[in-house]
């Protein structure tokens, strides 16, 4: 069995308007100008650097921005560009939301659990309702109907619909597997948060972890559920994925990740003796470093040679205690022999590294066989994206260009040339 790796494919509407409470890289950069085309760009240089690497590699599709039909249910009257003239002169934030191409940090698109874990022998996708942020909370239609495409074999896949919205559901970036090696049955972790006095929200909520494992058939013996810790979410790791990483054997965490690590540990070391657990000591790596580094929102990754590399933000090279301790981890005889650095600057500025790009999904070859290929990627088809990329991506968006209606069209323009390009009749994804 092998795992692929789904990126979500940067928007032409990338854009920094701030939205995400709690997620302080994109509060910190809101009402900067961003890169629509360069982060495309980026994003497929590390999709064509996993494939380089032997790894198998697939995509999700920027959603249709600005989402002019989604206002019209609030009552904006109009033909699309009508709806949102009067949004951007009524309400610019709300305009803001239908414009983030927040589509693109897929860990959020869903929890996958793979065939051995599940009862049926199916894998299992549960599309995530992101009920916590305005931005987030329309996605998860468009979600599922890409999922439904590219794993619509019911002899492989099962696909559920969201989780009702007072259930915050954020997916993959709150669910780690531990197993043997990916085709092995595996013990399943899913960390949630609670709301703290006066901190950040707590994005994902417990009872919706619960119904995923239920919906997904495991075995409440591989389970465990984990309250990520107060003080995480308060340095903004809104996410588990900002301070916790797992692969086959490894977890790989910071000392502060969770309420109750000695709970975690036990838990691990009692169902998989084989683990390996590196935890990093906040008294080397601080929260705040952590977090301003994405150094544990990196992909751990088993290579085709069996040995574990880290694909990491360069935002950990120049944090020098992050650094210093990744050069410390190379040199001793753990099962992480490689670092690799990508450039991801654009979608860091607003929250998101390496692992926030990617679904996870472990498929054997029949499985792999089902997939819409249309969703995987090789070498050819990352050259086509990217000369789409260059060709129809907004070099730059500033605030005020929200409301232009000449990037409107350019963003319909260029989804509308990615569709045909990938094969994909007009509003089929
Ligand atoms: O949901 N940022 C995203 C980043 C998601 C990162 N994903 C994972 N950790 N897996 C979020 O907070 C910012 C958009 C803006 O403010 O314009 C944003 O949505």
């Amino acid at each position: 069995m092998r795992e692929i790796n789904f990126d979500g494919l940067v928007g032409p509407s990338h854009n920094y308007a701030g939205l995400s409470f709690g997620n302080l890289a994109a509060t910190s950069n809101a009402g900067s100008v961003s890169a629509p085309r360069a982060a495309a760009l980026q994003g497929i240089a590390k999709m064509r650097r996993m494939l380089d690497l032997g790894l198998s590699q697939g995509l999700l599709v920027p959603h249709d921005r600005p989402a002019a039909a989604w206002l019209r249910e609030l009552g904006f009257p109009g033909d699309d560009d009508a709806v949102l003239a009067a949004a951007w002169a009524q309400d610019p934030i709300l305009l803001g939301n239908v414009c983030s191409a927040s589509a693109m940090w897929a860990a959020n698109a869903a929890t996958v659990s793979p065939a051995p874990d599940s009862g049926d022998g199916r894998c299992h996708l549960s599309v995530a309702n992101l009920s916590t942020m305005l931005h987030r909370s329309i996605e998860h239609p468009q979600i599922a109907r890409q999922l439904r495409l590219a794993f619509g074999d019911a002899a492989h896949f099962t696909v559920h619909d969201a989780l009702p919205a007072a259930l915050g559901d954020e997916g993959a970036a709150n669910h780690m597997r531990l197993t043997r090696q990916h085709g092995a049955r595996g013990i399943e972790l899913f960390v949630y948060g609670e709301r703290s006095a006066a901190g950040f929200p707590a994005r994902q909520n417990r009872t919706a972890s619960a119904a995923v494992v239920r919906r997904h058939g495991l075995d409440p013996a591989d389970v465990l559920l984990v309250q990520q810790s107060v003080a995480a979410i308060a340095a903004g790791a809104f996410h588990n994925d900002v301070v916790a990483v797992a692969n086959e054997t490894v977890l790989f965490a910071h000392e502060q990740a969770f309420e109750d690590p000695a709970a975690v540990l036990a838990f691990i070391r009692a169902r998989l003796p084989e683990a390996v657990i590196v935890e990093v000591p906040a008294a080397r790596v601080s929260l705040e470093a952590a977090i301003k580094s994405y150094l544990f929102n990196s992909q751990l990754v088993t290579l085709p040679d069996g040995t574990m590399a880290l694909i990491v933000p360069s935002e950990c090279q120049e944090t020098p205690e992050v650094w210093a301790w990744l050069q410390e981890l190379l040199a001793g005889n753990g099962p992480i022999r490689r670092v690799e650095v990508l450039t991801l600057r654009e979608s860091m500025r607003n929250g998101g590294g390496p692992a926030c790009l990617r679904l996870r999904v472990v498929v054997d070859e029949a499985a792999h066989a089902a997939i819409d290929p249309r969703f995987l990627l090789d070498p050819a088809r990352c050259d086509l994206l990217a000369a789409l990329v260059e060709r129809h991506w907004p070099e730059t968006i500033a605030p005020a260009d929200l409301g232009n209606p000449a990037l409107w069209q350019q963003c319909r323009t260029a989804r509308a040339a990615l569709l045909d390009t990938l094969g994909f009749a007009p509003g089929e994804v």
